[in-house]
C-alpha cells in the first residue's frame, strides 16, 4: 500500500521534547514549560514579521498609530514580548538579551532554575527589505540553590544546557539541541504548533559553499585571508566554492547547517573581536553545529571553551562542516 498523502502521526516540538527527555523525568515538565514559552515568543515574532511589510499600513515600525500612541519598532517589541513570556514561565531566574544593556533578574515569586541568554531578533536590518531574520537563544541551569548572580551566565558555552534558533524565513523553522543531536521544526500556521520535519540534522563533512562579509577582506589577518584566496584558488585542484552572504546570522547558519560550508565572522583589524556576540550569537550557534557533527572555531580555541567576562562580549568565529573547519584550523597553527 502506498504511504499517506496526509501524515496523521504529528510529532509536534512539545511531544518531542517530552520524548527525548523520559530519561530524565526530574526536568520534563519544567523543561518543556519554558520551551513552550520559548515557541509562543517565536509564533508572535513569525506573524509579526510576516506583517512587517505592512507596517505603513498597520502601524507597527515605530509610527504612531490611529490613538496616537507610539508603536514599538519589531525588535523592542520582540524584546518585550520574549521577556514577559520568560518570565511568565516561571522558570527562569536571568535573562540575558542582546536588547538590554543589564541582566533581567526575575523577582523571587516567579523564579526557576533555567537562566536565557538569547537575541531575540537577530539581523533586524534585514527587515524593511524582507529577507530572512530570527531569533537565537541558549538555555544554562543554575548551579544548586542559591541566589542567582551574573556569574550563573558567565560560563562556557559547552556548560549549555540546550541552544536553538528561529527562521523568519519563507517557512517559519525552529532548530534545536537538548544536547543530543539536532532537531527541525516548522511553524504549521493553521495548526499554531511547530512539527518535527527536519529530524537529527547532520551536517555535510564537506561543503561546497563559503559564507563571509568579503568587504572587509583589506583588514582581515593573514589565516583568514588564505583562507577565503583557497576558497576561490584551490591550491588542491579541487573547485573553487561558492560564495553566498545574507548578512542575518539565523539564516547563514541555517543554509550551513542544511547544505554544508563553513560561516566566518573574522576579527580585522577594526574590529579585533569580530562582531558576533558570544553568550547569545557564538555560543548557541556553535553549540548546534557540534551536535549535528561540525565544529565552531574562535581563530585560536573551540568556541564551546570560551568564558565569557562580559554579557555582550564579542567574538571571532569560525563555524560549519568539520572538514572546512579543519583547514581554518590549520592555518591558525601553522601562524604559531
Ligand atoms: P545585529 O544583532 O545588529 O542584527 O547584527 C548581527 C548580524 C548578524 O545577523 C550577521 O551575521 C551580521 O550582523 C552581519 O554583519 P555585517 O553586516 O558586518 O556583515
Ligand atoms: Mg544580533
Amino acid at each position: 500500500h502506498s504511504a499517506d498523502a496526509q501524515r496523521t502521526d504529528l510529532m509536534t516540538i512539545t511531544r518531542f521534547v517530552l520524548n527525548q527527555q523520559s530519561n530524565h523525568p526530574e526536568s520534563r515538565g519544567d523543561f518543556s514549560i519554558l520551551l513552550s514559552h520559548i515557541v509562543l515568543g517565536c509564533e508572535f515574532l513569525c506573524s509579526a514579521v510576516n506583517k512587517a511589510g505592512l507596517a505603513k499600513l498597520i502601524g507597527l515600525a515605530g509610527e504612531t498609530n490611529v490613538q496616537g500612541e507610539e508603536q514599538k519598532k519589531l525588535d523592542v517589541l520582540s524584546n518585550d514580548v520574549f521577556i514577559k513570556a520568560l518570565v511568565s514561565s516561571g522558570r527562569t531566574c536571568i535573562l540575558v538579551s542582546e536588547e538590554d544593556e543589564e541582566a533581567t533578574f526575575v523577582e523571587a515569586s516567579k523564579r526557576g532554575k533555567y537562566c536565557v541568554v538569547f537575541d531575540p531578533l537577530d539581523g533586524s536590518s534585514n527587515i524593511d527589505c524582507g529577507v530572512s531574520i530570527g531569533t537565537i537563544f541558549g538555555i544554562y541551569l543554575i548551579k544548586e540553590d542559591h541566589e542567582p548572580t551574573i556569574e550563573d551566565v558567565l560560563q562556557p558555552g559547552k556548560n549549555m544546557l540546550a541552544a536553538g534558533y528561529c527562521i523568519y524565513g519563507s517557512s517559519c523553522t525552529l532548530v534545536l539541541s537538548t544536547g543530543s543531536g539536532v532537531n527541525g521544526f516548522t511553524l504549521d500556521p493553521s495548526l499554531g504548533e511547530f512539527i518535527l520535519t527536519h529530524p537529527d540534522i547532520k551536517i555535510p563533512k564537506k561543503g561546497k559553499i563559503y559564507s563571509v562579509n568579503e568587504g572587509n577582506a583589506k583588514n582581515w589577518d593573514d589565516p583568514t585571508t588564505k583562507y577565503v584566496e583557497n576558497c576561490k584558488y584551490p591550491r588542491d585542484g579541487s573547485s573553487p566554492k561558492s560564495l553566498r552572504y545574507i548578512g542575518s546570522m539565523v539564516a547563514d547558519v541555517h543554509r550551513t547547517l542544511l547544505y554544508g560550508g563553513i560561516f566566518l565572522y573574522p576579527a580585522d583589524k577594526k574590529s579585533p573581536n569580530g562582531k558576533l556576540r558570544v553568550l547569545y550569537e557564538v555560543f548557541p550557534m556553535s553549540f548546534l553545529m557540534e551536535q549535528a557533527g561540525g565544529q565552531a572555531f574562535t581563530g585560536n580555541q573551540r568556541a564551546l571553551d570560551l568564558v565569557p567576562k562580559k554579557l555582550h562580549e564579542r567574538s571571532p568565529i569560525f563555524l560549519g562542516s568539520y572538514e572546512d573547519v579543519e583547514e581554518i584550523k590549520a592555518l591558525y597553527a601553522a601562524e604559531e
